[in-house]
């Protein structure tokens, strides 16, 4: 698929820190050690509705990453993912009358433009689900050749995985089998289906049924499950032990801890990803924002009654990504002023000195992207600048920089 185009990124002096993350399988924040190039997988959206401000955080909060890492002199090869084929979707296209291509088409368009506003470094390989079903049943295939696959033998056709044939399964999440199953049950699983082998078994391939859209491939006629879905494609573009697997905090069990056991018992090494990355819950009004509770704000929607894209960004990035945090009305109106704030001070003729400026957004940010703090740190800067202090006649320049390089905020 098509990504969107990239922002430019603004040279700034020197270069950044090794970034630190909180990895949710060791339950601490540890170095990221790439090589020369780093690479990440970010679970994608969903496309039967318009980007809303979770989503939108936790893009953000990966864009960081892309961000500080290419700080710190290293290529980034960023993979995402498009679920435009599962049955959320079908089921919107259907209670809407709707046909489900367009609906995919129309929203992952939304998505594209809703991010390059954001400036979201775009991924180098934007993939659908469904463009990669050829690569997916060769999977599947494998898998049932090696073990860890089965037919469920009804006549469906369908096909699930194996969990108790992956020694290591659960380390992802860190989960008991009963946390393990209230999630399962609530985010797409069946754990009581008659004729899985275990209860946690997740679907890989739905057989062909009536009325529902199906593609030829090494298992048959049908379409596949959602965890093999990433799998396959982090798999085919980044290999295994890549440096960041993303998502935001519905996705640590069971997807990421599935996509990983597919992937680790499809190549028998380990792990699937160095470092598990997951952003908290957006909410409104204490609320968890999400498409069943239809408490949404759209950024398509923000943009079309004119908000500055760049004083959502500030928004959502003024406070932790871990956090679970609420969108209000006075945030929005914070992050107007503060953009207002820092338009007036780079448009000065001068200003304090801003290398420790650029020295503690960089340390601040490397730091489990501590982006309120990065955020204060500027906010002092301009403050001081305002008030007519410092005769530096590069510092607006340079803030002006930091901000755009490091933060994606383009003043
Ligand atoms: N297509 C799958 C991933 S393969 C999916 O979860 N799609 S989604 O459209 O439901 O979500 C897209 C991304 O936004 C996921 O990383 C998800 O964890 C994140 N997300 C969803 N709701 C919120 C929210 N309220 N706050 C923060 N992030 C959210
Ligand atoms: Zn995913």
């Amino acid at each position: 698929m098509d990504s969107w185009q990239s922002p430019e990124l603004p040279p700034l002096p020197g270069s950044g820190a090794a970034l630190r993350l909180y990895d949710t399988a060791t339950g601490e924040v540890r170095p990221t050690a790439p090589g020369r190039t780093a690479r990440m997988y970010v679970c994608g959206i969903t496309p039967y509705d318009a980007t809303h401000l979770g989503h939108a955080a936790t893009y953000l909060a990966f864009d960081l990453v892309n961000r500080l890492w290419r700080d710190a002199g290293h290529d980034v090869t960023y993979v995402q993912n498009v679920t435009d084929i599962d049955d959320p979707l079908l089921e919107r296209a259907a209670r809407d009358h709707a046909d489900w291509v367009v609906l995919a088409m129309s929203e992952t368009a939304l998505f594209r433009e809703d991010m390059e506003a954001l400036r979201v470094l775009p991924p180098a390989h934007y993939i659908g689900a469904v463009e990669s079903i050829g690569e997916i049943g060769e999977l599947i295939a494998k898998m049932l050749v090696s073990g860890s696959a089965y037919q469920l033998g009804d006549g469906t056709g369908d096909i699930y995985y194996d969990v108790s044939t992956q020694q290591r399964f659960g380390y992802e999440s860190g989960y008991d089998e009963a946390t393990m199953l209230g999630y399962f049950a609530e985010r797409g699983g069946d754990p009581d289906r008659p004729g899985k082998r275990n209860r946690l078994d997740a679907l890989l391939w739905r057989g062909a049924r009536e009325g529902e859209p199906r593609w030829e491939s090494a298992v048959g006629l049908g379409r596949p499950g959602w965890h093999i879905e990433c799998a396959a494609i982090a798999l085919g573009r980044l290999g295994m032990t890549f440096d960041v697997q993303g998502g935001g905090s519905d996705l640590v069990f069971p997807h990421h801890e599935m996509s990983a056991a597919h992937a680790e018992s499809l190549t028998g090494e380990w792990p699937f990803a160095r470092h598990y990355v997951h952003a908290g819950m957006i909410g409104l009004d204490g609320e968890k924002m999400s498409k069943s509770r239809g408490n949404l704000v759209f950024v398509s929607r923000l943009r079309g009654e004119g908000v500055d894209p760049m004083a959502i960004r500030l928004a959502l990035l003024a406070q932790h990504y871990r956090s679970d945090r609420s969108w209000t009305g006075d945030a929005l109106t914070a992050a107007q002023h503060r953009i207002a704030l820092w338009r007036s001070a780079v448009d000065g003729a001068t200003g304090p000195d801003a290398a420790p400026v650029l020295a503690r957004v960089r340390e601040r940010l490397s730091d489990d992207l501590d982006s309120p703090a990065a955020i204060a740190a500027v906010d002092r800067w301009a403050r001081e600048a305002v008030s007519g202090q410092g005769d530096d006649k590069d510092a607006p320049k340079l803030v002006r920089a930091v901000a755009d390089a490091l933060l994606g905020v383009k003043l």
